[in-house]
C-alpha cells in the first residue's frame, strides 16, 4: 500500500511559497517625479508612499518596495523597468528572494 495510506498526516497545510523583494535601485539620472509616477502605476501605492520609497533608495542606493512570489515579483520588476527604458532613463528594478 501506499506510504500516504498508512503514515500519519503530520501537516495539513502546504507550504507558503518563498517570497521575493523587489528592490528599486537608486541612479543619478532619473528624474524624481518619474520614479514616483512608475511606482504608482506598477505597484499601486499612494503618492506619498511612492516619494518616500523614491528618497530612501534616492539616499540609501537601493529600497524594497514590495515582496510577492517570485512569479510576480520579477513581472514587476520587469515590467517596471521598462516602462523607464521606453522613456530612456536607466531606472532599474532588481529582485531578490527573502531571507
Ligand atoms: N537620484 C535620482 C535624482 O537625483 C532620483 C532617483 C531616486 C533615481 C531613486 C532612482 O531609484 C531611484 N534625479
Amino acid at each position: 500500500m501506499a506510504d500516504s495510506a498508512t503514515k500519519p498526516r503530520t501537516r495539513t497545510r502546504l507550504a507558503r511559497p518563498p517570497l521575493h523583494k523587489v528592490i528599486l535601485v537608486n541612479d543619478d539620472f532619473t528624474p524624481r517625479d518619474f520614479v514616483v509616477r512608475v511606482l504608482k502605476a506598477e505597484f499601486r501605492i499612494t503618492e506619498d508612499q511612492a516619494y518616500r520609497i523614491m528618497i530612501t533608495a534616492h539616499t540609501k542606493g537601493s529600497c524594497v518596495v514590495a515582496v510577492f512570489i517570485r512569479e510576480i515579483a520579477e513581472t514587476k520588476a520587469k515590467r517596471a523597468t521598462e516602462m523607464a527604458r521606453n522613456e530612456g532613463f536607466p531606472l532599474l528594478f532588481t529582485t531578490e528572494p527573502e531571507e
